[in-house]
């Protein structure tokens, strides 16, 4: 059981960890733990990225002994080759994602499964990309601007509409580089084809090539993807939750939604709280059915229907080990495909749901858009109906249960702020009053925190120190991801809680305008709303971008996804701050072209620091921050 006036320790997380896991054991379940452990040594040209597999005359491995493949590539074209590979998987990832849900609200109607909820959010876009909605059905609006954005997916000219979101000076930098994002799909494609055998092998070329296609997904792809999530689910306000494995109820039917696409989870949300389905829960035994999220999906209904999250990316095997655990519902992205031989070793529902994310020891309940409201139902029915066939003696939740409040979309956050400033308010509120603040110095900065956990560094640690190190310096954090159930666990984002973890100025801030000091932004997509609040700050302050206290952060990220993020944040002009290192080290031109004074640095303001000692990450994230306060000589 956690103190409720304490955060919840990485140690306590562990010790409930090592009791699930002696659970396992007893039902003779694999762990990600002990697949650690038959992995390592991991292979040292994988890790450094010098072998290439690209054409069949190799695999060939860089050493001093040989330092160019069988084509002639050199090492420096290898390492960058597969940087952009890696990132071009994470920008078609986030894209595809965002189409689908540019493809939902292409199928929303009045009384359907889909309606429009933020009717103004979606005015708002119309008008940005100049559709007429003038005396229009809000529905013909809606399918317009699906349409539209799905264009931009595949369009033969121009660049992204959503860069004109950006500052001038940024959308400047992107076209001086010419690394703006044209079509989504063709930066993606392009990246697949310049990084074909005998393509680019020059490593300004390709990395140049990663921070575009990282770009066609942050102010494309996702972007797509949040927009037309709020425009269809509600765009999040702060809403009070909990977090950590305790949110799972002994004498419920338990449902884990895990994944990205909230289309599936708002449905099975839905049906979860159908009386019909409370009904048969109840004539199950179960005193009725608790929904909680895994990963991204339980970041996106935590964020707009207050869903409890049960963990994140490393905790997802512990939901199972719980035992009681009926169904574990998942979509696309950041499934473990040890789910399926994991559930049946409990009596746990493992259910897949798109074609894009099929796995062996699953029940494949297809759910599509068209058919959304029967899928759903058939789901929570099937959850709901497995109750009975849980083993009441392999069942252990342990109580680790933080509050959290979560839903600080930008708006919310401009919101928040109007709430405490006098200041002139237009339609979409002002970023000023953070600015001030920043300036002031009651606030020293700001750090974006993002990312997933990754066996590599202590799960969570990483995250939740670094947290406390910066709030104590009066840097306000904001999160998305899994980084934000970190915090979220950890009691981070209580608002009565984590402000005895502030300094003097941060802990006023946070009172006076009834915050926690962690704000929730979102799941990974979302880093999308975060390249938003910095273009208004830049804005509002009359700075550029490269200029504001504020750098991003991912301690313990593992996917292409974040890769694709980290290109993006950087060329969006953030210092962004990594824990692990991007399969780059190999070569000493990539490193300096993402790490050093040239490349990036040159083309977009920003580069990024590696640094796999979290202590000194922290460090020298604080010292960037003042570093940029002192330029500004506030
Ligand atoms: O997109 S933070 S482990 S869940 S990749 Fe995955 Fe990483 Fe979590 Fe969401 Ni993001
Ligand atoms: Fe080897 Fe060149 Fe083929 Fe790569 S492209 S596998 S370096 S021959």
């Amino acid at each position: 059981m956690n103190d409720w006036d304490k955060l919840v320790t990485v140690e306590q997380m562990e010790e409930a960890t090592n009791a699930l896991l002696e659970t396992g054991k007893k039902v003779g379940a694999d762990s990600w733990q002990q697949r650690v452990k038959n992995q390592t040594p991991h292979c040292g040209f994988g890790e450094a990225g010098t072998c290439c597999r690209i054409c069949t005359m190799g695999p060939c491995r860089i050493t001093p002994k040989s330092p160019r493949g069988i084509c002639g590539c050199d090492v420096h074209g290898i390492v960058a080759r597969n940087y952009l590979r890696f990132t071009a998987g994470g920008a078609a990832t986030h894209s595809d994602h965002g189409r689908s849900i540019c493809h939902t609200l292409y199928q929303a109607k009045e009384g359907g499964a889909y309606q429009v909820k933020d009717a103004e959010k979606l005015t708002r876009i119309a008008h940005e990309w100049g559709i007429e909605t003038e005396g229009r059905d809000i529905y013909e609006v809606a399918h317009e601007v699906a349409e539209v954005a799905l264009m931009e997916y595949g369009k033969p000219f121009g660049v992204q509409r959503f860069l004109k979101r950006a500052p001038e000076h940024t959308q400047k930098l992107w076209h001086d580089a010419e690394i703006e994002p044209r079509a989504i799909d063709r930066e993606v494609s392009q990246s697949m084809h310049m990084t074909h055998m005998g393509c680019s092998s020059l490593p300004e070329a390709l990395i140049k090539q990663s921070l575009r296609a990282g770009l066609s997904d942050g102010w494309g792809g996702s972007m797509c993807g949040t927009e037309f999530s709020d425009v269809l689910f509600g765009t999040p306000k702060p809403v009070d939750t909990t977090a950590n494995i305790g949110v799972m109820e002994k004498d419920m039917v338990n449902i884990i939604v895990h994944g990205h696409d909230p289309s599936l989870s708002e449905m099975v949300v839905f049906y979860a709280n159908d009386p019909e389905m409370i009904a048969l829960a109840k004539e199950q035994g179960a005193k009725g059915i608790n929904v909680a999220g895994v990963c991204c999906t339980g970041n996106e209904v935590a964020m707009r229907k207050g869903i409890p999250m049960a963990g994140n990316f490393l905790q997802q095997e512990n939901v199972v080990l719980t035992g009681a655990c009926e169904a574990i519902v998942v979509d696309v992205q950041c499934i473990f495909p040890a789910l399926g031989p994991l559930s049946k070793c409990f009596h746990t529902k493992f259910i897949t749901t798109s074609p894009i994310a099929q796995m062996p020891d699953a029940e494949y309940m297809r759910f599509s858009e068209e058919t959304a409201a029967e899928n759903a139902k058939k789901i929570v029915r099937t959850a709901v109906l497995n109750f009975k066939n849980r083993d009441q003696s392999l069942v252990n939740i342990p109580q680790l249960k933080s509050k959290a409040r979560v839903g600080y979309s930008v708006e919310a956050i401009k919101k928040c702020l109007d709430g405490v400033t006098n200041s002139h308010v237009d339609e979409t509120g002002t970023l000023k009053p953070l600015a001030d603040c920043v300036k002031s110095g009651v606030l020293r900065g700001a750090v974006a925190m993002v990312g997933c956990n990754n066996p590599k560094v202590r799960p969570d640690y990483a995250h939740i120190e670094l947290m406390k190190k910066l709030l104590k310096n009066d840097i306000i954090v904001v999160v998305s991801g899994c980084s934000a159930q970190a915090a979220a666990k950890a009691g981070l984002m209580d608002p009565e809680l984590a402000p005895q973890y502030c300094g003097e100025g941060l802990k006023r801030v946070c009172k006076l305008v009834g915050i926690p000091p962690v704000l929730h932004m979102g799941s990974c997509v979302d880093i999308s709303r975060m390249m938003i609040l910095a273009a208004d700050l830049a804005k509002d302050w009359g700075i550029n971008i490269s200029q504001i206290p504020l750098v991003g952060c991912a301690p313990e990220w593992m996917s292409e996804k974040a890769v694709s993020i980290g290109n993006y944040v950087v060329a969006t002009g953030i210092d962004t701050y990594l824990g692990v290192d991007p399969y780059s080290k190999g070569s000493t031109e990539v490193t300096e072209l993402l790490q050093g004074e040239t490349g990036c640095k040159e083309w977009v303001e920003a580069h990024y620091i590696v640094d796999t000692d979290i202590e000194s990450l922290g460090d020298k994230m604080i010292a960037d921050i003042e570093a940029k306060r002192a330029a500004l000589a506030i």
